[in-house]
Formats: structure tokens, C-alpha cells, sequence
């Protein structure tokens, strides 16, 4: 599959078990995803990517806690407890992930006043990541998504990736969900109307 890229999402220490934000049993897709990625020729890495003080997180909004849902300019956003900070340990790749061959890595979330759970459009839903620019240039159109979270960043990537024109599909056991308010539910049915496929990594042959 020359046009397949793999993109792995947000394999970093915060979304681990312990980390600061954590994704129930966020690490045992760790394992999954080396085997999965050795298959790819093309392999992309998101990172969360925040700097201080970033507007997604409670502690920039005086009276509110984690997982609170806020109006900002550009709309609804959940709170988060501190998370990815750039250049702390907890925004780093889970040590044992292992894809030397991955051939980009996309930063994102790096706004001070915008978030972003999507690796192609920021929270605003209208500054690029560069993503898509990207893997177009490269002729990359088929994209499988993995990591974490499978409602948050992970649901939000593959459908923009639908809507920028790719083929998306979303290896369910290689990722795990934060789960908030049935936010998995929706995701999966927001997921299913878009055309995001949904398999399990062995049947990927
Ligand atoms: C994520 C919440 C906040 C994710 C990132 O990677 O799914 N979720 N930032
Ligand atoms: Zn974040």
C-alpha cells in the first residue's frame, strides 16, 4: 500500500496511566502499535503540544475545574487538567514506542488561544496544521489512525481527514477512549456517518 500512512496519535506520557491526563489503559496500545507500524512504509507521529497557561486547560480559567465544558470565540471547549506541556516529560512519546521509520511528526495544540484535538485543523476549524498539505504532496490518500484518545483526538483527526478528502480508518483495538459523557458513543456514530472505517488491527492481514 504505497498511498497508506499510519498515523499514530498522541502516544505520550501524560495520556498514560499516571500521567496527568490519563486514558484508561492508554499503554497497551504501545506494543500494538510497534507491530502495526512496522507494516507501514508511512508512518506519521502526532504530539500534543501545549504551551503554558494554554486556554484548553482548567487551571488558565479562574473557578473551573478539569473536564468542565466552557464557551470560548470559536466555541464549545472541554477543560482539561494540565497536559503535554511543551518540552516536559509528560509530552513525550511513551518511552517504548518504537517507529524509527516514522517520517514526520506534527505538533499541534500550540496556540496559546486555540486547542487542538485534530491533527489537521486547530479548534477553530480554520488554521491548518499543514497535514493534509503534507500528505497530499506525497500522494498519501489512504490513512489508518491509531493511539490515543479514541474520542478526542484520535475521532477528530479521522474525520477531518474525510473531509479533506482522504480514505480514513480507525484501528479500534490500537486505541483507547477518554470516555467522557458517552463521548466515545458519539464519536464512533459522528465516525460511522463520515465514512471512517472501523477495524480491528488483525484484520488488517
Ligand atoms: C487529547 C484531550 C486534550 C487527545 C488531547 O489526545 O485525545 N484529549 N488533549
Ligand atoms: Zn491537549
Amino acid at each position: 500500500m504505497r498511498d497508506a500512512c499510519l498515523i499514530v496519535v498522541d502516544v505520550q506520557n501524560d495520556f498514560m496511566p499516571g500521567g496527568a491526563l490519563a486514558v484508561p489503559r492508554g499503554d497497551e496500545v504501545v506494543p500494538l502499535i510497534n507491530r502495526l507500524a512496522a507494516r507501514f512504509e508511512n508512518v506519521v507521529l502526532t504530539q500534543d503540544w501545549h504551551p503554558r497557561g494554554q486556554i484548553s486547560f482548567a487551571s488558565s480559567h479562574p473557578g473551573k475545574k478539569p473536564f468542565e465544558t466552557i464557551r470560548l470565540p470559536y466555541g464549545d471547549q472541554v477543560l482539561w487538567p494540565d497536559h503535554c506541556v511543551q518540552g516536559t516529560p509528560g509530552a513525550a512519546f511513551h518511552a517504548a514506542l518504537a517507529v524509527p521509520h516514522a517520517q514526520l511528526m506534527v505538533r499541534k495544540g500550540f496556540h496559546k488561544d486555540v486547542d487542538s484535538y485534530s491533527a489537521f485543523l486547530e479548534a477553530d476549524r480554520k488554521t491548518t496544521t499543514g497535514l493534509a498539505g503534507y500528505l497530499n504532496e506525497r500522494g498519501l490518500k489512504q490513512l489508518f489512525f491509531c493511539g490515543l484518545a479514541t474520542d478526542f483526538c484520535v475521532a477528530w483527526s479521522a474525520l477531518d481527514a474525510r473531509a479533506a478528502g482522504f480514505e480514513a480508518t480507525v484501528i479500534e483495538d490500537a486505541c483507547r477512549a477518554i470516555d467522557l459523557e458517552d463521548s466515545l458513543a458519539k464519536a464512533w456514530s459522528d465516525m460511522a456517518a463520515a465514512s471512517v472505517r472501523r477495524v480491528a488491527a488483525a484484520a488488517l492481514g
